[in-house]
């Protein structure tokens, strides 16, 4: 009795608050214990790995040969110690891809691992990585695609049993998952058992997603669930690796269906929290491609990456491709671990832990200001009721340089900030501190970026929120430079620009194919080039002597060399190295191109538009030389990941070349083309 007392006097006396005054009341909804433990993860790997690895494929129609999947020298321990060796927190597997080879020991189906040369069938790379990730320390999830374009039954009831008693394999049979994924993409053409045929279903009816959330949160009560109808973490709406600078955990589940920015900026007024995840590889396709070993995603593409998804309220889900040996590419993995160096150093030193803080309202001692700096996660500093704004300060005893700031709210009692901006003060001087990109909400965490300014005062204004502030967390950094390579484009008129985004880096370039330095030449104007060849750029840092990664643009024969026997004349888009400009072509035309002499023709490049919610992307093609058919297929995932696509085949010679699309992504009556051009050897 005595020491409940003495307890609640000391409780009170510390907290000094009035008793209205010692609760913050949440702000609905709010996220559950699970989802906060995931939020903290922040990022973490995918792997793709399956038939489409040694077919070239990144949408197997579900008829290539278990036979082909054979691994020489995989080794799961490779891809775990580089995954940690890059910060990440666990891994997801894609256990079955569209194409519905299963990589683990089914019982369900014989397009599996069971009847393919890997360990004479007795492998199982569910169970190995999940070894691997128990060995090792690291989390494990799965993914598992609804779609299945080999089972013969899709699209009927018996596929559903199967699919949940694939549920119920995964989930029994190799330890703890924290992440379920089901794949958006569903129904359309494939194998079918040897139907060859289309077929389409109901999403959010068919599967039973709900019996699958059952099935799979009964066994792991903190696993997230990504997709379908009962998902618990939302899509980010972009396969390119960025969420919206307003980014909101909340959505209403029943408004989001197909509206891919509405789940890249969440809703303000959301019913339900579930947060974003941004889903991107490490390459341009998910799956391993030879013909990407130089697209490996440079250094400051993957840290941009970064500041746009963790730096904005969402978790990083980076896909590493796994190529044919059943490794993590050499390059990918250096790639990666740089990546983790470059965002570790940006991080190092914390410049406010000891600045003097001060707040122009504090609800009581309990939430005082000085809460975000103390390394508490559960503590935080609050405003009292109706106090939906407010400012905190940081004072330095001697100038400081800064150029990126890291908030965070306190969660657990919901998502408020709506608008905040920074202002620095030095020498007594006030000036605005200008962001990179638009300053909104902040979430489980904001990062900002901004150019280097130098300071003895930062003070951030929190101008609106949805009610009193809740913010547990703010730090501050100076992050070294980190050069951008530079953009190398050609226009119509075949005039190269190189294009540099650092200030005050200068940008030199080759022509013979060999790497520039700084005494390579020295780009200041766009210049002609007028044949087909490789153009290598990087930006140089005079000041630091950095340099950034060498950007590399391989340009084919250009449209001097050819006539363009189009029924419109908008074809010029097509070789104006514009990639946000589509030229429209209805689906009955073809681009005709006649060469002025015979070549040897070995391949194209199709650049879908890359402007924002671009649609009409074409997916399947016919290539005709001198009038015969001599290569067509199908552009996999280009609705999602709307990438250049290369298409190589054997050289033939001829003078005309005939490009006929044949369906695209929305079945419309036209379809886009940014870029196009002809592969000559
Ligand atoms: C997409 C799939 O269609 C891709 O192939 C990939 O698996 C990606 C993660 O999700 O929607």
């Amino acid at each position: 009795m005595k020491k409940t007392l003495l307890s609640i006097l000391i409780i009170t006396f510390l907290s000094s608050c009035t008793n209205d005054a010692q609760f913050v009341s949440p702000i609905h909804p709010i996220p559950t214990q699970e989802q906060i433990d995931w939020h903290k993860l922040e990022t973490y790997a995918f792997i793709h790995f399956g038939l489409n690895t040694y077919n070239d494929l990144e949408w197997g129609y579900g008829d290539t040969p278990a036979s082909t999947f054979n691994p020489t020298s995989l080794d799961c321990e490779q891809w775990v110690a580089t995954l940690k060796n890059c910060g990440m927190k666990g891994v997801i597997l894609t256990a079955k891809h569209h194409d519905g080879f299963c990589l683990w020991q089914t019982k369900t189906t014989d397009y599996s691992i069971a009847n393919s040369p890997y360990k004479n069938g007795r492998g199982d790379m569910v169970k190995e990585l999940s070894d691997a990730c128990k060995k090792h320390g690291l989390k494990f999830g799965l993914y598992l695609s609804p779609w299945d374009r080999n089972n013969a039954c899709y699209a009927y009831d018996d596929y559903v049993e199967t699919y949940h008693k694939q549920i119920d394999e995964l989930t029994s049979n190799y330890g703890d998952l924290f992440e379920f994924w089901f794949d958006g993409a569903n129904g359309g053409n494939g194998y079918y058992g040897g139907a060859n045929e289309t077929r389409s279903i109901d999403a959010k009816k068919y599967y039973d997603y709900e019996r699958a959330r059952d099935t799979i949160i009964n066994r792991h009560h903190n696993a997230m669930i990504f997709g379908g109808t009962c998902q618990t973490i939302r899509w980010v709406g972009n396969e390119q690796g960025w969420a919206g600078d307003t980014d909101w955990c909340m959505i209403n589940p029943e408004l989001h269906q197909d509206r891919h920015t509405y789940l890249t900026y969440g809703d303000e007024n959301g019913t339900q929290w579930i947060p974003a995840e941004v889903d991107v590889s490490i390459r341009p396709g998910w799956f391993y491609h030879k013909r990407e070993d130089h697209l490996v995603k440079s250094l400051s593409q993957l840290t941009d990456i970064y500041y746009r998804s963790v730096g904005h309220n969402a978790n990083l889900l980076l896909n590493f491709p796994i190529n044919l040996d059943g490794k993590i590419p050499t390059q990918d993995s250096i790639r990666a671990m740089e990546w983790y160096e470059v965002i570790s150093n940006d991080f190092k030193d914390n410049l406010l832990k000891d600045a003097k803080i001060n707040v122009d309202n504090e609800r009581c001692r309990k939430f005082k200001a000085e809460n975000v700096i103390d390394d508490d996660w559960d503590t935080y500093w609050a405003t009292e009721n109706d106090y939906n704004f407010g400012t905190i300060s940081f004072s330095f005893d001697k100038p400081v340089k800064m150029n990126r700031l890291i908030l965070q709210e306190y969660i657990p009692l919901g998502q408020r900030v709506k608008d905040f901006y920074m202002e620095g003060e030095l020498d007594g001087k006030w000036f605005k501190i200008n962001a990179f990109d638009t300053l909104s909400t902040i979430g489980y965490k904001r990062i900002v970026r901004f150019n280097t300014v130098e300071l003895d005062k930062l003070i951030i204004y929190f101008e609106e929120s949805r009610g009193p502030l809740c913010i547990n967390n703010i730090e501050a950094y100076c992050a070294p430079v980190l050069l951008s390579e530079p953009i190398i484009s050609r226009n119509y008129d075949n005039l190269v620009r190189i294009e540099n985004s650092d200030k005050n880096a200068a940008v030199y370039y080759t022509l013979n194919g060999s790497d520039p330095d700084e005494n390579s030449f020295r780009y200041d104007k766009p210049f002609v080039f007028n044949k087909k060849g490789v153009v290598k750029a990087i930006s140089y840092d005079p000041i630091s002597k950095k340099k950034s990664e060498v950007a590399i643009k391989e340009f084919d024969i250009p449209h001097d060399y050819f006539e363009v026997k189009n029924p419109t004349d908008g074809f010029k888009k097509l070789f104006d190295g514009n990639n946000n400009v589509a030229m429209y072509l209805n689906m009955n035309d073809s681009i005709k191109i006649v060469f002025n002499n015979e070549e040897t023709i070995s391949g194209f490049r199709y650049m879908p538009s890359q402007s924002r919610d671009a649609s009409r992307h074409i997916v399947d093609y016919e290539i005709y030389i001198d009038g015969k058919l001599i290569n067509s297929g199908a552009f996999g995932n280009i609705k999602n990941n709307p990438i250049e696509q290369i298409v190589r085949f054997e050289g033939v010679k001829g003078k005309t070349i005939c490009f006929v699309p044949k369906t695209n992504t929305d079945n419309a009556r036209n379809c886009g083309m940014a870029e196009f051009s002809v592969i000559t050897d």
